[in-house]
């Protein structure tokens, strides 16, 4: 009788851990990458007015591949808009690069809460991405979690958005000439999502989706300000398109109140090299975004 009671108890026990460790891990399991850390306590950011800056310039060493013409006979609309047009791969001017996506990936504020512990609020405005000519302008733009994206259609032909995420769900979408807006939000983070046209397979275009505004694209001087950096030492990452996934680089860089921290990058040949022999001067890592998320 005893013995039964023993091992009736044991079993209970059993089933009610296996229960809890499985609700663990259907917890874990939630399709939200934007939430804090477990037991982390969530702060709304809000600035305190001695938010900094990071800022840099990104450079290319080495010889680019050079633009190539693209054939858009299979339109004629596209050549008759945009004679020119050439290939986005690396634009690349006096040796700096533009279209480089720099964010803050990681970090501490001088508060000491983590930079992804903080929920941010979204911002009202909309981000454009136009089709133009038959491209996207502009070639990469960021985004924040649940922001507006609006698409526009300015050319006199028409197109099909077709975002291809691994994180957030893909879709497409034609979007005739003369049509409205398309109005399209990204709930998860992800850096970055390609984004095509089902039309015309040389448009090529690059969305980062972050919880935190702390992003910025290198201009075609490759010049970038990210803004509203609250004080803190950061990861700060960019990354450039090519090969499958693109080339992230990082480094440490801190933002002393109401000044700038500064991050210079280069990609290229010879950035490549430098960063496989020159470990004691701690140069930006190079890491290959291989089945990132
Ligand atoms: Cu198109």
């Amino acid at each position: 009788m005893f013995k039964q009671m023993k091992v009736w108890l044991a079993l209970t026990t059993i089933f009610s851990l296996l229960a809890l460790v499985s609700a663990c891990g259907d917890k874990s399991a939630a399709p939200d990458t934007n939430a804090p850390a477990t037991g982390a306590t969530v702060k709304t950011f809000a600035p305190k007015g001695n938010e900094g800056s990071v800022t840099g310039v990104v450079a290319y060493n080495g010889t680019p591949a050079a633009p190539k013409k693209i054939d858009t006979s299979a339109d004629p609309v596209c050549g008759t808009a945009n004679p020119n047009l050439v290939t986005e791969a690396a634009v690349v001017k006096d040796g700096k690069l533009a279209n480089v996506f720099v964010y803050v990936k990681d970090g501490t504020t001088a508060d000491g809460t983590k930079v992804g512990d903080y929920t941010y609020p979204t911002p009202s405005a909309a981000v454009t991405l136009d089709q133009k000519g038959c491209q996207y302008v502009p070639h990469v733009l960021g985004v924040q979690t649940n922001q507006t994206l609006t698409i526009t259609n300015s050319d006199a032909t028409q197109h099909n958005i077709h975002p291809t995420p691994k994180v957030n769900p893909e879709w497409n979408k034609t979007q005739a000439n003369g049509s409205a807006p398309l109005n399209e939000k990204f709930a998860r983070h992800e850096v970055l999502i390609p984004v095509k046209c089902n039309q015309h397979p040389w448009m090529k275009s690059y969305v980062g989706v972050l919880k935190h505004p702390f992003f910025a694209v290198s201009a075609a001087d490759g010049s970038f300000t990210i803004k509203g950096v609250p004080p803190g030492t950061y990861t700060v990452a960019a990354w450039h398109e090519g090969g499958s996934a693109g080339t992230e680089k990082t480094m440490q860089v801190t933002v002393p109140a109401s000044g700038s921290g500064k991050a210079d990058f280069a990609f290229g040949d010879a950035a490549t090299a430098s960063t496989g022999s020159g470990l004691q001067m701690m140069p930006a890592l190079d890491v290959p975004m291989i089945g990132r998320h």
